[in-house]
């Protein structure tokens, strides 16, 4: 359909504009006021159901670090989007780029507060989208749209939102070009040959990989540089992605998010390089401090990132932003031309006892058990607070993008986010059984975005979920214990079964283990299947620290 004089309407508009942005995978939600974009829907599309808005956002920001490219979400005005800001918010924190629609009423009905009108659509979920518009005028949709795109992609990239008034859909409106953007380039040639000698004359340099090295790039070259210099890499506090890969000698560890113990294993470095900020994001509040005289040197993708890690945390000597696999291999080229003085100390060494069996199940035991079973390029999607460390010590992730969580606190992203990882696998044509994508989630963490389940299933992507049993919240008893709160309720409960559950939602393949034997036969089958497939593991509660 085209309107009276012959011009595209702002449907077709969009729909051309999408194909050109490859973003014909739209997840969403609908109600009434998306019908006249659901519409006609061309057979080139594909629409992923999610059946609530925190699902939706969660498995188009596991799409999109998988993808690399922003995705597109459409909700249901200001009701699917405040059931969708949780995930929105860690979108934000995460650094990844979608264009988050809603429609809105039609605009004939606006100032009459019209039933699921939104008031100050735009307002709602700032602050954390970077742009947020309703278009003043129907024909403007497509390039609100663009706008959108352009921003969410450019670095600090992240969340935008376009509201879209329901009568726009069919106005007249114009084709636009998307412009070519040249990707960022790398830091300040001169500065970068000033970080390269310092690091040459350094004899007493730790590195600091931050997750920008993920979600952007980086990982190959930082590898390079901490084998030239010997120096220990430390993956900073909250990191949500691999780093750096976890068994190399040279990795020391996951420094903590309490600021006093992560300050007390850089104490002894004069020069400390933090490359993929940010660094460093604490937990709970206390003194961090670098020995007087540490040299600290930090490289981000964006400027916003460093003003915040050097204004929080550091006194930097040098900030620098550029994209940061480029910036690296600079450094890398300097180092190559001249001498490089050796580290004095010796790497410390990461110590990872093996996990006897024991009469009840531990977390630490079953991941020991997973790593052993599965090869370096399956991906890990985490969402089980007080699991983490055992998680670090027993299953070392040696892949970039093999690890993802999320980086803001907020849980129910971690299923969903796993389902969007599986389907752009699946995409891919990844194989199912040794590139497959395993989430391990906690009893409590499940609940949030339960319902991501019915779409791994319907969609049927090469998932496996690993459900940590603990009966509640082990993260808020470990914390509570750490700092001396007691008889806080709300903390523990039982009677949830995840196996019917997941039957529930129409995943049928699924396993409750409570012992080493059974666990490891339901390892064998969950991985090799064709399906998608949920094993729930129950835990002993009483194991398990945040910290
Ligand atoms: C949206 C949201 N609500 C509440 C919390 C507080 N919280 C942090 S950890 C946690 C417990 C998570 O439990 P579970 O997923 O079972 O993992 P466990 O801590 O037992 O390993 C809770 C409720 C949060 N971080 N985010």
């Amino acid at each position: 359909m085209t309107t009276q004089n012959n011009q595209p309407t702002v449907r077709q508009v969009v729909h051309k504009l999408l194909r050109d942005l490859n973003m014909t995978t739209v997840f969403g939600n609908p109600g009434s006021t998306e019908l006249d974009f659901l519409t006609d829907w061309p057979e080139d599309f594909r629409y992923v159901l999610a059946l609530q808005e925190a699902s939706a956002i969660g498995m188009a920001d596991g799409y999109t670090r998988a993808t690399g490219n922003a995705s597109y979400i459409n909700l249901h005005s200001a009701a699917g989007l405040g059931n969708a800001l949780g995930n929105i918010f860690t979108a934000y924190k995460n650094q990844t780029p979608m264009v988050v629609t809603a429609g809105q009423q039609a605009r004939s009905l606006l100032l009459d507060e019209a039933y699921l009108a939104a008031d100050q659509a735009d307002a709602f979920p700032r602050p954390y989208v970077k742009y947020s518009v309703q278009p003043a005028r129907a024909a403007d949709v497509p390039k609100a749209i663009l706008q959108a795109y352009l921003i969410a992609m450019a670095e600090p990239k992240g969340p935008t939102f376009v509201s879209i008034p329901s009568d726009d859909w069919n106005q007249p409106a114009e084709y636009i070009q998307v412009p070519q953007v040249q990707p960022q380039g790398a830091a300040d040639e001169s500065a970068l040959a000033d970080i390269a000698d310092k690091l040459a004359k350094s004899t007493n340099t730790a590195i600091v990989a931050g997750s920008e090295l993920g979600v952007y790039n980086g990982f190959d070259e930082v590898v390079a540089l901490a084998e030239t210099l010997k120096a220990p890499v430390y993956a900073a506090p909250v990191s949500h992605e691999c780093v750096f890969p976890e068994s190399h000698p040279q990795f020391a560890g996951f420094l903590s998010a309490i600021p006093s113990d992560a300050a007390k294993k850089l104490q002894d470095y004069d020069l400390v390089l933090i490359v993929g900020a940010p660094a460093f994001t604490f937990h709970v509040p206390g003194e961090f401090s670098l020995k007087q005289g540490t040299q600290v040197i930090q490289l981000s993708v964006a400027n916003h990132a460093l003003a915040i890690s050097s204004v929080a945390a550091v006194q930097p000597t040098i900030s620098l932003s550029g994209d940061l696999a480029k910036s690296v291999a600079k450094i890398n080229q300097h180092l190559a031309a001249q001498s490089v003085a050796t580290n004095a100390k010796a790497v410390p060494t990461l110590v990872r006892n093996p996990v006897e069996k024991g009469e009840t199940l531990s977390a630490a035991y079953a991941v020991q058990l997973l790593r052993s079973m599965v090869p370096d390029t399956v991906t890990l999607v985490e969402e089980a607070p007080s699991h983490r460390p055992a998680i670090q010590s027993h299953f070392p992730v040696n892949r970039n993008r093999g690890f993802m969580t999320m980086a803001s606190g907020g849980l129910g992203y971690g299923l969903p986010a796993a389902v969007g990882v599986a389907l752009a696998a699946k995409d891919a044509g990844k194989d199912k059984a040794t590139e497959r994508v395993i989430a391990v989630i906690g009893d409590g963490s499940m609940m949030y975005s339960i319902q991501a389940l019915w779409t791994a299933a319907d969609l049927d992507v090469p998932l496996t979920v690993i459900v940590l049993n603990n009966s509640g919240y082990g993260a808020m008893r470990s914390f509570s214990k750490l700092l001396g709160y007691n008889n806080v309720p709300g903390i523990s409960f039982t009677g949830l079964d995840y196996v019917k559950i997941a039957a529930g939602h129409g995943m049928s393949e699924g396993y409750q283990v409570d012992n080493a034997d059974d666990l490891q036969k339901a390892f064998e089958q969950a991985l090799q299947s064709e399906h998608s497939n949920l094993i729930e593991i129950i835990v002993d509660p009483n194991q398990g620290d945040i910290y």
